[in-house]
């Protein structure tokens, strides 16, 4: 542990007093970490919380994941994935090309599909139900994490009928929880500018609480290193974690740093390696009641994930296999990884590694 005397040089006995007593941070303590000249002292405190949360243990998942349409009636300015229906490129799964995907890894012992796509025009909800179906068939005892707050809106509004009724027809028909996806950056006049046909961070928060109220817990992202300040980041922190006081369904965040090649949002630089560490940490300390954070080495790099274990993340996601949201988009990270080398990247950092489901339930190996 870091001698408090570290803390108190730079003003922040304070905060340092309350992460140990596990106090809420408020919006302008995470601006005063962020303006913090020394990156090792938010890095220091979220590493102190997520070692009282987690210790040393790092969590990773045997995971595919599924992207079965990039058509999309959406057109986020950040987005490098998505086409129209004629566009060179736009491609479109029938449910037998998702069985030959999840049939070509049968003998890798996955606990966990992560399938999202655009919002197709035309695909009824029967379609994204057999597809659950056949994932329950092929992948009897895998976690099926489906379809962002997005998708389900999407889905509503072209079967006309609620949201409510959409969650319940998809659980029925397998649905385990949600990934993340979609929540981009809260604040009003950023989303208008980034992805302005998509619903509105209120509705992405309703309809994950409707999801947290019917027992199917979610995940939750934010975009950052677009057009969005540090303030916004904080204010996006702050809403989820208000939604997670009132029905404890998020499992994880995932900070997801933009990535810049090949979409509209021209003449934006990367962010520098330190502020995705500070924003990975800030995010840990602010985010007081979500107990995972995940260190998404698709987008951060295998470095920088690796460094984010050391700044408030205890996840490494997983195997992955096929990956495009990401890799359209410049995402230099392999495609796939396979246990032993998510394993290695782990103890590589001298941290512990376990195999854990969707649900992150530890996993026997
Ligand atoms: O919703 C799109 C983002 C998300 C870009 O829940 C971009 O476990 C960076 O949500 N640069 C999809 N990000 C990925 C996602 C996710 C990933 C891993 C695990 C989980 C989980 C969720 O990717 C989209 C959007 O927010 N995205 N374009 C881009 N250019
Ligand atoms: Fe469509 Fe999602 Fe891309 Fe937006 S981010 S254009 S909703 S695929």
């Amino acid at each position: 542990m870091i001698d408090k005397r570290f803390y108190k040089k730079y003003g922040f006995s304070r905060i340092y007093e309350k992460i140990l007593s596990g106090e809420r941070l408020s919006l302008e303590e995470g601006d005063q970490l962020y303006a913090c000249p020394d990156p090792g002292v938010p890095g220091s405190l979220a590493h102190l919380r997520r070692r009282s949360l987690h210790g040393s243990d790092t969590t990773y998942v045997l995971n595919q994941q599924l992207n079965y349409t990039n058509i999309c009636v959406n057109h986020c300015s950040f987005c490098s994935y998505h086409r129209t229906k004629k566009a060179e490129g736009a491609f479109e799964f029938s449910l037998e090309d998702v069985r030959a995907r999840i049939l070509s890894q049968a003998r890798e012992p996955i606990t966990e599909i992560h399938c999202v796509g655009g919002c197709h025009p035309e695909l009824p909800l029967s379609f994204y139900e057999d597809m659950l179906q056949l994932f329950k068939e092929l992948r009897p005892g895998a976690v099926l994490k489906c379809f962002t707050a997005v998708e389900i809106e999407h889905f509503a509004k072209r079967e006309k009928i609620s949201t409510a009724q959409v969650l319940s027809r998809l659980k029925a028909a397998g649905l385990d929880m949600m990934p993340g996806g979609g929540a981009e950056i809260f604040a009003p006049e950023i989303r208008e500018r980034i992805c302005p046909q998509k619903i509105s961070g209120r509705r992405w928060l309703d309809i994950c609480q409707e999801a947290h109220e019917m027992g199917i817990k979610t995940n939750c992202t934010m975009l950052f290193g677009h057009l969005e300040e540090r303030r916004h980041r904080l204010e996006h922190l702050d809403l989820l974690r208000r939604l997670q006081d009132r029905t404890g369904g998020f499992l994880c965040f995932i900070p997801l740093p933009f990535q810049t090649s090949n979409n509209s949002l021209k003449g934006i630089a990367p962010l520098s390696g330190i502020e995705e560490l500070k924003t990975i940490a800030v995010s840990r300390l602010m985010l007081d009641n979500i107990p995972n954070i995940k260190s998404y080495w698709v987008m951060l790099g295998l470095k920088q994930a690796q460094a984010a274990l050391f700044y408030g993340a205890n996840d490494l996601d997983g195997t992955v296999v096929e990956e495009k949201i990401g890799h359209m988009a410049g995402a230099d990270s392999p495609q796939v990884l396979s246990r032993s080398e998510l394993e290695g990247m782990i103890r590589g950092c001298g941290l512990n590694p376990v195999q854990r489901n969707g649900f992150f339930e530890a996993v026997g190996c």
